[in-house]
């Protein structure tokens, strides 16, 4: 039964011995350092980034702390005298729960996770460079739908990064923030690796985290994507990111539309050496159109023959219904398209009271402008969605 209680005591007198064989058989020193889990990159605070380092050093071995753990404290462990490319910083950092391995696969990718906010007194920002449109590497959202949009409607995006001009080379990690405005754009974004992005060429998998907070007005979607097992080289889509516009945008309210931005912000990308690579980035514009006005591109003086010339629904079906109240002399309809091409016209022989008429069976659904001749010259002009489902 004693011996039992002797055991700790040898293990300690165990690990002492170690250390002193460990002090005297290298060069390096052996000072202990602090721990503490899940910030990786041990600058003071838990985010994104942090994600990144652990990918980095993916597979990484060395002492496992003597108290493993992962609640916001410090830590006391062994350097394991391995250091990211380029810094003094340890691998031992990586390692959040302490049990001796950087693997995303255990809870070292959970613990960042679990204390993702936290910050400690003297914490510092990572330092990400900024990089110049042209120069460096771009990084922006692109929708891959061109039609206007209206309240509770689903966005296409792709994240690009990368393009012929500056393409990434050996890619491991890229960290940034989404920032939008959360009464216009709903927090439930979905996100998928494109089964042919660059990205993935190599199978080697691809880590996505990601997680959504409040930055005052605005909200923020944290994102990392990395590749712990591989470092490809390429450009352009590497993510499918599908946007919600929210059902009642109150802002929308008398507007014809409103526009929002959803901006690509701390953003930085790591390759293989580590190095923390320049990045361009661009916002995404949004215009959300209010589907229950009439959409107009009026000039001040044109208003009045707007008001008395009304063209609805809108959005159509097909069928473009006239309100003349007035009787306003009309001599001719245009349709244009988005791009602006002339698309269809329609004479009108008679003074029109009320009519309608049908736009033309080939238009493909979207964004049109109808110009209203009137007989006296002047030109008006209205929106019109088209939108056959
Ligand atoms: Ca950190
Ligand atoms: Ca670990």
């Amino acid at each position: 039964m004693q011996s039992f209680k002797h055991y700790p005591i040898a293990n300690r007198i165990r690990a002492f011995l170690f250390s002193l064989v460990v002090l005297f058989s290298s060069n390096v020193s052996t000072a202990q350092i602090e721990v503490w889990p899940g910030d990786a990159s041990n600058n003071g605070e838990v985010n994104n980034i942090d994600y990144l380092f652990i990918w980095y050093a993916e597979g990484q071995v060395g002492i496992p702390r003597i108290e493993p753990g992962i609640f916001w404290q410090a830590y006391p462990a062994e350097p394991w005298n391995q250091n990211f490319p380029g810094t003094t910083l340890d691998f031992a950092y990586a390692d959040c729960d302490g049990d001796g391995l950087v693997n995303e696969n255990n809870s070292d990718i959970a613990t960042v996770s679990s204390n993702y906010g936290q910050v400690r007194d003297g914490a510092s920002p990572e330092d990400l460079p900024v990089g110049v449109p042209g120069m460096n590497i771009p990084l922006r959202l692109e929708r891959t739908d061109g039609r206007p949009l209206f309240e509770g409607d689903n966005i296409s995006t792709q994240l690009i990064l990368g393009d012929a001009e500056n393409p990434v080379e050996n890619f491991k990690g890229l960290a940034f923030s989404l920032e939008f405005d959360p009464e216009v754009i709903s927090n439930g974004f979905s996100t998928s690796i494109d089964g042919n992005s660059w990205i993935n060429q190599d199978n080697t998998g691809v880590s996505i985290q990601q997680r959504v907070v409040q930055a005052g007005p605005l909200n923020e979607r944290a994102m990392a994507i990395g590749k712990p097992n591989g470092s490809p080289s390429g450009f352009g889509p590497i993510l499918n990111l599908g946007i919600i516009i929210e059902d009642n945008v109150i802002s929308l309210e008398g507007k014809d539309s409103i526009t929002t931005y959803i901006s690509i912000q701390r953003a930085g990308l790591k390759d293989s050496t580590f190095n923390w690579v320049p990045l361009a980035t661009d916002s995404l514009e949004i215009t959300v159109y209010n589907q229950n006005s009439t959409i107009t591109t009026s000039t001040n003086d044109q208003e009045l023959e707007q008001a008395s010339i009304q063209i609805y629904p809108n959005p159509s079906h097909g069928l473009v219904q006239i309100g003349n109240p007035a009787n306003i002399q009309i001599q001719e309809f245009k349709v244009f398209d988005a791009q602006g091409r002339l698309v269809q016209t329609k004479a009108v022989n008679e003074q029109l009271s009320s009519n309608t008429w049908q736009l033309d069976a080939s238009l493909p659904d979207g964004l049109y402008l109808i110009q209203t001749l009137l007989a006296d010259g002047q030109a008006i002009a209205h929106k019109l969605y088209l939108d056959r489902r």
